[in-house]
């Protein structure tokens, strides 16, 4: 039984996977400089499910032969800190990936947060986001709905059933709720569409493909059974269709730092680093 002190105090021993790169305040701890390529679009990442919406996006606009879409992608290595950089921090001031500098501006645009970059690409290049307001609301609704949810299922569900250092029934239980609530929500939804905006593919689906994806189909936290992620025959249905795309292949590979060595692309600067 815990019982909070008056006032709280950082505990980084017992925190957990992931409690050395977790402080209590913002800004950089150090001074490091980002590389820079020769596109215009220099992404800072990881291939963690927030750093694929954007590479999968990224690989889709190229899909479209939109040539300006052409970027170099470098790799932040979280478990390092380098999100805590100068150079990154001053792209992203909440020291998450991914980030995007856009040097085809003047200033230079920094975007951060991973629905914010889908959003300016989507309206940049004028693709993957509906243009007339009704259709265009409901793609930002599952936009905006990813973004509140998927906390729940990374920082709720996965980090007490996969990362604490004891299962402890209660979160579990609260969040595993929860998941199956939210994956309840998609499967009811595209049961009746065959993307989660209607029958186009948009950037709503990249985000939640990209969470939800990985649950029904890559069995993240090792929790497809506890969750019985089988059951939601519609995600699993979308999910497949969207992970058989060329573009979300390749997306998937960029700034990956693990899996097979031949799946890797750890940084990418043209569409030959995938060969
Ligand atoms: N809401 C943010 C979340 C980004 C996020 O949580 N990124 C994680 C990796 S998936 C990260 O960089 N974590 C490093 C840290 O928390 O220090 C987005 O969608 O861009």
């Amino acid at each position: 039984m815990y019982t909070p002190p008056k006032i709280w105090q950082p505990d980084t021993e017992s925190g957990g996977r992931f409690a050395n790169i977790n402080r209590p305040t913002a800004g950089a701890t150090h001074e490091k400089e980002l590389p820079v390529g020769e596109h215009a679009l220099q992404l800072h990442s990881l291939a963690t499910p927030n750093g694929v919406k954007v590479t999968v996006m990224l690989e889709e606009l190229l899909e479209l032969g939109i040539q300006e879409a052409e970027y170099d992608a470098y790799p932040i290595d979280i478990g390092e800190g380098d999100q805590f950089g100068s150079g990154f921090v001053a792209i992203n001031p909440n020291s998450k990936i991914p980030a995007l500098l856009d040097r085809s501006t003047t200033p230079a645009t920094r975007v951060f947060e991973s629905g914010a970059i889908l959003t300016y690409l989507a309206e940049k290049f004028g693709a993957f986001l509906p243009e007339e307001a009704s259709a265009r609301a409901e793609c930002f609704s599952w936009l905006f709905w990813q973004m509140g949810s998927a906390p729940y299922l990374g920082g709720g569900f996965g980090h007490f059933y996969a990362y604490a250092p004891e299962k402890i029934e209660y979160p579990i239980n609260r969040y595993a709720m929860e998941v199956k609530r939210q994956l309840d929500v998609l499967d009811r939804n595209l049961g009746a569409r065959q993307f989660l905006c209607g029958e186009k593919y948009t950037i709503a689906d990249m985000a939640n493909y990209a969470w939800y994806g990985a649950l029904v189909l890559h069995n993240i936290y090792d929790a497809a059974e506890f969750l019985d992620v089988a059951s939601y025959e519609h995600v699993v249905r979308w999910a497949t269709a969207i992970e058989e795309r060329p573009a979300v292949q390749r997306g998937r590979r960029v700034n990956r730092a693990w899996g097979p060595e031949e799946l890797r692309v750890i940084e990418r600067h043209s569409a030959s680093d995938f060969e």
